[in-house]
């Protein structure tokens, strides 16, 4: 009877530990610790943390690419060595074209100033160690999309700025009508270009035996179909339309109907730098959800009266989307009040009033039919 009430007792105590030392491990914890995602969304109105310092700052021990910018002031962009429309010099020496738009558009999204963008004029060939090295923050200079440079060049793009292909121009007396016509052609064309390659398949693909004439500067490209060295000049449909300004006679030249291949021309960054991507990439978005929203340049201000939510919130009266970029929350504000949008942009660099008198096509917005969509800022 002693020993029934002792093992009692004793069977007691030890339950009565148990209960100490199993409890603590059922208590709420916190279950999102920080960075993690929450059960609920930020509300409007309620500040949102202060963005941290960017992956890439802390894998690499390095300064991230905003604190470089917002450091010196200014963004370093890398741009073609002239190409009309897209990045070229106007006569006062100041780079224009949709391609330095975008570099406008990241400078006025991070530093609340378009104009604080300085350039650097990149070969083809040259573009990538310029930003592989640092001595650029971004790329923007119609650079083709392609998986090798996303992946084993250390690289990332951002985005498509222009939907374009792969097109021949010929001189006229020549009557070539057509690509599958160029039997034993001379072609005249870039190195370190996507141009070259898709020249090697296309002929190689059509048993068409030809002759590859390849420069590095565009200019010498250009001088030497000029000069009658080559049968045929190829390269992006946008670069015939840009380059061919350059020939001393245009009219004697005709532009062949096909195009042999997908150019996606866009931005690039720095792989691993996810906050600078997303700034960059987010520019290039509100550039072109701008246009989506009937934003522009003359009227985004009487839109902050606005009661659209969307509007709201892609201008920052709404919420704090900015901050999550790790920029101001009127940061869209500034490139569309400041750069335009991606359809002012393109009709006034590429468009119909221009030398260039580029069409749309598929560079409309994708309810005008074309590819340009922006995701939403929510
Ligand atoms: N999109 C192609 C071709 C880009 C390219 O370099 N094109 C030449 C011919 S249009 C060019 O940009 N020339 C202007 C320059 O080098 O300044 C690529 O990314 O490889």
């Amino acid at each position: 009877m002693r020993y029934r009430h002792l093992s009692l007792i004793i069977g007691l105590i030890l339950g009565i530990m148990a209960t100490l030392i199993v409890i603590p491990m059922f208590e709420p914890q916190d279950q999102f610790p920080m960075g993690a995602t929450t059960g609920t969304l930020p509300s409007a109105g309620v500040p949102l943390p202060k963005p941290t310092a960017s992956n890439y700052a802390v894998a690499t021990n390095q300064k991230s690419t905003l604190q470089v910018v917002l450091e010196k002031g200014y963004v370093q962009c890398g741009v073609s060595q002239g190409l009309p429309g897209f990045s070229n010099p106007d006569d006062r020496g100041d780079w224009r074209g949709i391609d330095v738009d975008v570099c406008r558009a990241v400078a006025a999204a991070v530093l609340g100033d378009a104009r604080r963008v300085k350039f650097t004029a990149l070969s083809a060939k040259e573009r990538f160690t310029a930003l592989q090295s640092g001595e650029i923050d971004i790329l923007s200079r119609n650079t083709t999309w392609t998986l090798t440079r996303d992946t084993s060049l250390g690289l990332d793009f951002i985005g498509v700025t222009y939907y374009d292909g792969q097109g021949f121009l010929v001189r006229k007396e020549s009557g070539i009508k057509s690509v599958y016509e160029l039997k034993g052609a001379a072609v005249c064309t870039n190195t370190g270009t996507t141009t070259e390659l898709n020249v090697a398949d296309f002929f190689r693909t059509n048993n068409i035996p030809y002759q590859i004439v390849a420069f590095e500067k565009s200019d010498e490209v250009i001088a030497a179909y000029d000069a009658g060295r080559c049968d045929a000049y190829t390269t992006d449909a946008s670069g015939l339309y840009a380059e061919r300004l350059k020939l001393t006679n245009i009219d004697e030249h005709i532009v062949l109907p096909e195009l042999i291949s997908k150019e996606p021309l866009g931005p690039v960054v720095r792989q691993g730098d996810d906050q600078w991507a997303d700034i960059a990439r987010w520019s290039l978005n509100a550039l072109i959800g701008a246009e989506e929203l009937g934003l522009t340049q003359k009227n985004v201000r009487s839109f902050l009266k606005s009661e659209n939510p969307e509007v709201r919130r892609f201008l920052g009266v709404e919420s704090s989307f900015g901050e999550s970029l790790g920029l101001q929350n009127d940061w869209a504000l500034n490139i569309v009040s400041q750069v335009g949008n991606y359809g002012e942009s393109f009709e006034r660099n590429l468009g119909k009033e221009t030398r260039l008198g580029i069409e749309r096509g598929l560079n409309a917005q994708w309810n005008e039919g074309g590819l340009m969509y922006a995701p939403p800022v929510r």
